[in-house]
């Protein structure tokens, strides 16, 4: 293997909780009633098709013009919790495979459906691990197309199948084993059935695993 593609969001930062307040806020506007569980659905979705699953359990239907405005008042409010983001939210033990990686030169790459994914990276000070950063402004196909990790190695210059993606949502899992790379799920082994290998959080991924991948 010799290309690793990290998803962000509840992979190397937990803003799941970010997209659930806004969601909540925009839901109770709404009169929508909104859980975390809801909440579970809308992870590694693009932002337009989780405002579509949204109305949909309210039974609303709204002209395209208000669609729009709900669309930014939610990021608007997200990013108002982007901004008080530092190092401090990066999950425990990132770190430690990203610069495991970095001193054996192994090229890596973001793939993720945010189009707020640089200025999160950025936020945190992880943006110069990646070698390129493929994003929710630059795919037309959101996962669990593979579009967004077959341009990631492309653009590493790396065979999809000789990839790694490290990925927490069901639609990741999907693009992940589509673009016939190796996939590696992060959260429930219950929920992540599709993936190679599933692990909680990265306290539970060895420098001896990832050292086992680089042989293969
Ligand atoms: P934005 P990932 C995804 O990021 C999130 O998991 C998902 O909950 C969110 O709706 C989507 O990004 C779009 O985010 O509104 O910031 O463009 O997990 O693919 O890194
Ligand atoms: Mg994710």
């Amino acid at each position: 293997m010799n290309g690793f593609i990290f998803d962000l969001d509840g992979v190397i930062v937990d803003t799941a909780k970010y997209h659930y307040l806004a969601w909540k806020n925009l839901a109770d506007e709404l009169g929508v009633p909104f859980t975390e569980e809801d909440n579970e659905h809308f992870k590694g979705v693009s932002r337009k098709r989780c405002l579509e699953i949204l109305l949909e359990m309210g039974n609303i239907s709204l002209p395209q013009s208000e669609f729009d405005r709900l669309l930014v008042e939610k990021n608007e409010d997200y990013l108002s919790y982007i901004e008080q983001m530092d190092e401090s939210e990066i999950l425990p033990d990132v770190p430690k495979v990203l610069n495991y990686l970095r001193e054996r030169n192994i090229p890596m790459a973001l793939g993720s459906a945010s189009k707020n994914a640089r200025a999160i990276l950025k936020k945190v000070n992880l943006t110069e691990y990646f070698q390129t950063i493929v994003d929710g402004t630059q795919v037309t196909a959101a996962k669990p197309d593979p579009q967004v990790f077959l341009i990631a190695a492309e653009r590493l210059g790396t065979d999809p199948d000789a990839c790694v993606v490290f990925e927490d949502a069901l639609a990741g899992i999907e693009a992940a084993n589509r673009a016939n790379m190796l996939s590696i799920g992060i959260g429930e082994p219950e929920t992540l059935t599709d993936a190679r290998h599933v692990f909680r959080d990265f306290t539970e991924i060895s420098t001896a695993f990832i050292e086992s991948l680089l042989d293969h």
